[in-house]
Protein backbone atom coordinates (compact mmCIF):
# COMPACT_ATOMS: atom_id res chain seq x y z
CA UNK A 1 0.00 0.00 0.00
CA UNK A 2 3.07 2.08 0.98
CA UNK A 3 4.62 1.39 -2.19
CA UNK A 4 1.20 2.22 -4.25
CA UNK A 5 0.73 5.91 -2.54
CA UNK A 6 4.24 6.91 -3.18
CA UNK A 7 3.58 6.33 -7.00
CA UNK A 8 0.35 8.28 -6.62
CA UNK A 9 2.03 10.79 -5.29
CA UNK A 10 5.07 10.99 -7.64
CA UNK A 11 2.79 10.40 -10.47
CA UNK A 12 0.01 13.00 -10.18
CA UNK A 13 2.23 16.03 -10.34
CA UNK A 14 3.70 14.90 -13.24
CA UNK A 15 0.52 13.99 -14.98
CA UNK A 16 -1.18 17.62 -14.76
CA UNK A 17 2.43 19.06 -15.62
CA UNK A 18 2.37 16.71 -19.09
CA UNK A 19 -0.95 17.51 -19.82
CA UNK A 20 -1.27 21.08 -19.38
CA UNK A 21 2.28 21.41 -21.17
CA UNK A 22 0.89 19.70 -23.81
CA UNK A 23 -2.18 21.94 -24.01
CA UNK A 24 -0.46 24.99 -23.99
CA UNK A 25 1.42 23.76 -26.95
CA UNK A 26 -1.62 23.86 -29.07
CA UNK A 27 -2.17 25.75 -31.51
CA UNK A 28 -6.09 26.21 -31.72
CA UNK A 29 -8.64 29.24 -30.92
CA UNK A 30 -7.50 30.82 -27.51
CA UNK A 31 -11.19 30.74 -26.06
CA UNK A 32 -11.09 26.73 -27.08
CA UNK A 33 -7.41 25.97 -25.50
CA UNK A 34 -9.10 27.69 -22.60
CA UNK A 35 -11.97 25.82 -21.71
CA UNK A 36 -10.33 22.31 -22.40
CA UNK A 37 -7.45 23.62 -19.62
CA UNK A 38 -10.04 24.58 -17.26
CA UNK A 39 -11.44 21.02 -16.95
CA UNK A 40 -8.44 19.36 -17.30
CA UNK A 41 -7.10 21.59 -14.61
CA UNK A 42 -10.08 21.51 -12.11
CA UNK A 43 -7.98 18.57 -10.02
CA UNK A 44 -10.12 15.00 -10.11
CA UNK A 45 -7.90 11.79 -8.69
CA UNK A 46 -6.45 11.01 -12.34
CA UNK A 47 -7.12 7.31 -11.25
CA UNK A 48 -7.69 6.14 -15.24
CA UNK A 49 -3.74 7.02 -16.10
CA UNK A 50 -2.66 6.52 -12.97
CA UNK A 51 -3.82 2.77 -13.27
CA UNK A 52 -1.94 2.43 -16.74
CA UNK A 53 1.10 3.86 -15.25
CA UNK A 54 1.15 1.97 -12.43
CA UNK A 55 0.36 -1.55 -14.51
CA UNK A 56 2.73 -0.49 -16.75
CA UNK A 57 5.50 0.01 -14.27
CA UNK A 58 4.70 -3.06 -12.55
CA UNK A 59 5.12 -5.37 -16.13
CA UNK A 60 9.14 -3.49 -15.96
CA UNK A 61 7.92 -0.39 -18.35
CA UNK A 62 10.34 2.85 -17.59
CA UNK A 63 7.63 5.69 -17.44
CA UNK A 64 8.59 8.79 -19.71
CA UNK A 65 6.97 11.80 -20.19
CA UNK A 66 6.04 10.54 -23.70
CA UNK A 67 4.24 7.40 -22.03
CA UNK A 68 2.88 9.47 -19.13
CA UNK A 69 1.01 11.58 -22.53
CA UNK A 70 0.25 8.18 -24.15
CA UNK A 71 -1.47 7.59 -20.16
CA UNK A 72 -3.18 10.17 -20.45
CA UNK A 73 -5.25 10.14 -23.31
CA UNK A 74 -8.04 8.01 -21.72
CA UNK A 75 -8.16 11.17 -18.71
CA UNK A 76 -8.68 13.61 -21.59
CA UNK A 77 -11.63 10.88 -22.73
CA UNK A 78 -12.85 10.95 -19.27
CA UNK A 79 -12.37 14.87 -18.94
CA UNK A 80 -14.82 15.42 -21.86
CA UNK A 81 -17.89 12.95 -20.73
CA UNK A 82 -17.57 14.69 -17.32
CA UNK A 83 -18.18 18.00 -19.13
CA UNK A 84 -20.87 16.28 -21.83
CA UNK A 85 -22.37 14.51 -18.55
CA UNK A 86 -23.13 18.38 -16.78
CA UNK A 87 -24.19 19.71 -19.23
CA UNK A 88 -28.08 21.04 -19.42
CA UNK A 89 -29.34 18.12 -21.72
CA UNK A 90 -28.30 15.92 -19.53
CA UNK A 91 -27.47 15.82 -15.29
CA UNK A 92 -27.58 20.03 -15.33
CA UNK A 93 -25.05 20.34 -12.74
CA UNK A 94 -23.64 23.56 -12.02
CA UNK A 95 -20.67 22.48 -9.91
CA UNK A 96 -17.87 19.67 -10.44
CA UNK A 97 -15.08 19.54 -8.64
CA UNK A 98 -15.62 22.34 -6.38
CA UNK A 99 -15.80 24.90 -9.68
CA UNK A 100 -18.51 25.94 -11.74
CA UNK A 101 -19.29 23.83 -14.81
CA UNK A 102 -17.75 24.42 -17.92
CA UNK A 103 -21.06 25.65 -19.37
CA UNK A 104 -21.25 27.09 -16.56
CA UNK A 105 -18.25 29.36 -17.04
CA UNK A 106 -17.59 29.48 -20.58
CA UNK A 107 -21.47 28.88 -22.17
CA UNK A 108 -22.98 25.56 -23.64
CA UNK A 109 -21.35 25.79 -26.94
CA UNK A 110 -17.57 26.27 -25.73
CA UNK A 111 -18.21 23.35 -23.54
CA UNK A 112 -19.55 20.75 -26.20
CA UNK A 113 -17.20 22.00 -28.11
CA UNK A 114 -14.46 21.77 -25.71
CA UNK A 115 -15.52 18.20 -24.52
CA UNK A 116 -15.33 17.69 -28.02
CA UNK A 117 -11.99 18.84 -28.70
CA UNK A 118 -10.51 16.60 -26.01
CA UNK A 119 -12.41 13.87 -27.01
CA UNK A 120 -10.58 14.12 -30.39
CA UNK A 121 -7.47 15.10 -29.05
CA UNK A 122 -6.93 12.14 -26.96
CA UNK A 123 -6.59 10.01 -30.71
CA UNK A 124 -3.89 12.61 -31.49
CA UNK A 125 -2.06 12.24 -28.17
CA UNK A 126 -1.46 8.30 -28.82
CA UNK A 127 -1.29 8.58 -32.67
CA UNK A 128 1.36 11.26 -32.71
CA UNK A 129 3.66 9.39 -29.45
CA UNK A 130 7.35 7.41 -30.04
CA UNK A 131 5.56 3.92 -29.45
CA UNK A 132 5.62 1.08 -31.81
CA UNK A 133 2.96 1.68 -34.46
CA UNK A 134 1.63 -2.05 -33.49
CA UNK A 135 0.90 -0.50 -29.93
CA UNK A 136 -0.02 2.71 -31.41
CA UNK A 137 -3.21 0.69 -32.90
CA UNK A 138 -3.84 -1.44 -30.20
CA UNK A 139 -4.16 1.25 -27.94
CA UNK A 140 -6.16 3.55 -30.55
CA UNK A 141 -9.01 0.60 -30.80
CA UNK A 142 -9.41 -0.06 -27.74
CA UNK A 143 -9.71 3.24 -26.26
CA UNK A 144 -12.35 4.20 -29.11
CA UNK A 145 -14.35 0.81 -28.66
CA UNK A 146 -14.56 1.14 -24.93
CA UNK A 147 -15.49 5.14 -24.96
CA UNK A 148 -17.88 4.82 -28.38
CA UNK A 149 -21.31 3.34 -28.68
CA UNK A 150 -20.65 -0.23 -27.31
CA UNK A 151 -18.73 1.03 -24.48
CA UNK A 152 -18.67 4.60 -22.43
CA UNK A 153 -21.21 6.69 -24.60
CA UNK A 154 -23.74 3.08 -25.17
CA UNK A 155 -24.01 3.01 -20.95
CA UNK A 156 -24.73 6.94 -20.60
CA UNK A 157 -27.77 6.14 -23.09
CA UNK A 158 -28.59 3.15 -21.15
CA UNK A 159 -28.57 5.15 -17.75
CA UNK A 160 -30.46 7.97 -19.68
CA UNK A 161 -33.08 5.55 -20.67
CA UNK A 162 -33.24 3.74 -17.29
CA UNK A 163 -34.83 7.11 -15.65
CA UNK A 164 -38.02 5.45 -17.49
CA UNK A 165 -37.20 1.59 -16.82
CA UNK A 166 -36.61 -0.05 -13.07
CA UNK A 167 -33.14 -2.49 -14.27
CA UNK A 168 -32.39 -6.19 -12.95
CA UNK A 169 -29.42 -6.71 -10.92
CA UNK A 170 -28.07 -7.79 -14.18
CA UNK A 171 -29.22 -4.92 -16.05
CA UNK A 172 -27.49 -3.13 -13.85
CA UNK A 173 -24.21 -4.97 -13.89
CA UNK A 174 -24.03 -3.73 -17.47
CA UNK A 175 -25.07 -0.68 -17.30
CA UNK A 176 -22.21 -0.25 -15.14
CA UNK A 177 -20.12 -2.03 -16.95
CA UNK A 178 -20.41 0.23 -19.54
CA UNK A 179 -20.38 3.48 -18.05
CA UNK A 180 -17.91 3.51 -15.94
CA UNK A 181 -16.05 0.06 -16.65
CA UNK A 182 -15.38 0.42 -19.81
CA UNK A 183 -12.76 3.22 -19.40
CA UNK A 184 -11.12 1.49 -16.57
CA UNK A 185 -11.19 -1.59 -18.31
CA UNK A 186 -9.32 0.29 -21.44
CA UNK A 187 -7.00 2.09 -18.36
CA UNK A 188 -5.74 -1.27 -17.22
CA UNK A 189 -5.22 -3.06 -20.69
CA UNK A 190 -3.24 0.44 -22.13
CA UNK A 191 -0.67 -0.53 -19.11
CA UNK A 192 -0.76 -4.04 -20.45
CA UNK A 193 -0.23 -3.38 -23.83
CA UNK A 194 2.64 -0.43 -23.90
CA UNK A 195 4.67 -3.27 -21.47
CA UNK A 196 4.31 -5.18 -24.34
CA UNK A 197 2.71 -8.22 -22.49
CA UNK A 198 1.13 -11.52 -23.94
CA UNK A 199 -2.65 -11.39 -25.19
CA UNK A 200 -3.60 -13.90 -22.24
CA UNK A 201 -2.32 -11.23 -19.65
CA UNK A 202 -3.84 -8.36 -21.66
CA UNK A 203 -7.44 -10.48 -21.24
CA UNK A 204 -7.00 -10.90 -18.07
CA UNK A 205 -5.73 -7.02 -17.21
CA UNK A 206 -9.07 -6.08 -19.02
CA UNK A 207 -10.78 -8.60 -16.54
CA UNK A 208 -9.32 -6.14 -13.90
CA UNK A 209 -10.37 -3.44 -14.61
CA UNK A 210 -13.39 -3.90 -15.70
CA UNK A 211 -14.38 -5.65 -12.17
CA UNK A 212 -12.31 -2.37 -10.52
CA UNK A 213 -14.89 0.25 -12.38
CA UNK A 214 -17.50 -2.23 -10.92
CA UNK A 215 -16.60 -1.82 -7.22
CA UNK A 216 -16.24 1.97 -8.08
CA UNK A 217 -19.90 2.57 -9.48
CA UNK A 218 -21.03 0.40 -6.05
CA UNK A 219 -19.32 2.73 -4.02
CA UNK A 220 -20.30 5.62 -5.41
CA UNK A 221 -23.46 4.60 -5.40
CA UNK A 222 -23.13 3.75 -1.53
CA UNK A 223 -21.25 6.98 -0.65
CA UNK A 224 -24.57 9.00 -2.85
CA UNK A 225 -27.25 6.90 -0.67
CA UNK A 226 -25.54 8.00 2.82
CA UNK A 227 -25.37 11.21 1.86
CA UNK A 228 -29.14 11.73 0.90
CA UNK A 229 -32.43 10.54 1.86
CA UNK A 230 -34.30 8.97 -0.78
CA UNK A 231 -32.35 5.77 -2.71
CA UNK A 232 -32.24 6.60 -6.38
CA UNK A 233 -33.81 4.09 -8.47
CA UNK A 234 -31.17 1.82 -10.22
CA UNK A 235 -28.55 2.23 -8.08
CA UNK A 236 -27.10 -0.98 -6.17
CA UNK A 237 -28.72 0.69 -2.14
CA UNK A 238 -31.80 0.33 -3.87
CA UNK A 239 -31.75 -2.93 -5.52
CA UNK A 240 -30.23 -4.67 -2.77
CA UNK A 241 -30.25 -2.23 0.07
CA UNK A 242 -27.70 -0.73 1.84
CA UNK A 243 -26.30 -4.01 3.42
CA UNK A 244 -26.89 -5.49 0.30
CA UNK A 245 -24.89 -2.63 -1.68
CA UNK A 246 -21.64 -3.37 0.85
CA UNK A 247 -21.72 -6.98 0.45
CA UNK A 248 -21.78 -6.63 -2.93
CA UNK A 249 -18.92 -4.25 -2.79
CA UNK A 250 -17.37 -6.54 -1.07
CA UNK A 251 -17.44 -9.75 -3.27
CA UNK A 252 -16.24 -7.68 -6.24
CA UNK A 253 -13.35 -6.41 -4.51
CA UNK A 254 -12.37 -10.33 -3.66
CA UNK A 255 -12.88 -10.80 -7.51
CA UNK A 256 -10.82 -7.57 -8.45
CA UNK A 257 -8.25 -9.38 -5.97
CA UNK A 258 -8.56 -12.45 -7.31
CA UNK A 259 -8.23 -11.72 -11.24
CA UNK A 260 -4.86 -10.19 -9.66
CA UNK A 261 -4.11 -13.90 -8.46
CA UNK A 262 -4.96 -14.95 -11.86
CA UNK A 263 -2.15 -12.92 -13.32
CA UNK A 264 0.91 -13.46 -11.21
CA UNK A 265 0.17 -17.01 -11.89
CA UNK A 266 0.97 -16.34 -15.94
CA UNK A 267 3.11 -13.64 -15.57
CA UNK A 268 5.33 -12.22 -12.91
CA UNK A 269 4.67 -9.05 -12.26
CA UNK A 270 4.94 -6.08 -8.97
CA UNK A 271 1.62 -7.37 -7.13
CA UNK A 272 2.33 -5.09 -4.38
CA UNK A 273 2.02 -1.51 -6.73
CA UNK A 274 -0.91 -2.65 -8.77
CA UNK A 275 -2.73 -4.17 -5.82
CA UNK A 276 -2.21 -0.57 -3.97
CA UNK A 277 -4.77 0.75 -6.48
CA UNK A 278 -7.57 -1.13 -4.31
CA UNK A 279 -6.53 1.34 -1.60
CA UNK A 280 -9.23 3.56 -3.09
CA UNK A 281 -11.85 1.38 -1.65
CA UNK A 282 -9.83 0.53 1.94
CA UNK A 283 -9.72 3.73 2.97
CA UNK A 284 -13.37 4.90 2.83
CA UNK A 285 -14.62 1.05 4.02
CA UNK A 286 -12.15 1.16 6.87
C1 LIG B 1 -21.55 12.18 -21.54
C2 LIG B 1 -20.63 10.48 -23.17
C3 LIG B 1 -20.92 10.86 -21.79
C4 LIG B 1 -20.62 10.01 -20.81
C5 LIG B 1 -20.79 10.32 -19.41
C6 LIG B 1 -18.58 9.43 -16.91
C7 LIG B 1 -20.00 9.63 -17.26
C8 LIG B 1 -20.46 9.13 -18.58
C9 LIG B 1 -20.82 10.31 -16.46
C10 LIG B 1 -20.39 10.95 -15.20
C11 LIG B 1 -21.33 10.63 -14.09
C12 LIG B 1 -20.93 9.43 -13.33
C13 LIG B 1 -21.34 9.40 -11.90
C14 LIG B 1 -20.27 8.44 -13.87
C15 LIG B 1 -19.85 7.27 -13.17
C16 LIG B 1 -18.38 7.20 -13.16
C17 LIG B 1 -17.81 8.10 -12.15
C18 LIG B 1 -18.01 7.79 -10.72
C19 LIG B 1 -17.13 9.13 -12.59
C20 LIG B 1 -16.36 10.00 -11.73
O1 LIG B 1 -15.03 9.56 -11.84
P1 LIG B 1 -13.92 9.95 -10.83
O2 LIG B 1 -14.42 9.75 -9.43
O3 LIG B 1 -13.81 11.50 -11.09
O4 LIG B 1 -12.66 9.25 -11.23
P2 LIG B 1 -12.59 12.46 -10.82
O5 LIG B 1 -13.23 13.80 -10.54
O6 LIG B 1 -11.79 11.97 -9.64
O7 LIG B 1 -11.80 12.47 -12.07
Amino acid sequence: MQKYQNFYQEYVPKIEQVMDKTLLTLDGPASLIEAMRYSVNAGGKRLRPIMTLAIFQAFGGVITDSIIRVACAVELIHTYSLIHDDLPAMDNDDYRRGKPTSHKQFGEAQAILAGDGLLTLAFSWIAESDIDATSKVALMASLAHNAGPVGMVGGQVADMLGNDLTYTHTELVGVHNLKTGALLSYAALAGGILAHVTLPVQTELKAFGLKYGLAFQIEDDILDANDSVDLVKNTYPHLLGLAGAQDELALVLADTRATLATIAAMQPFDHELVAGLLSYFERKND
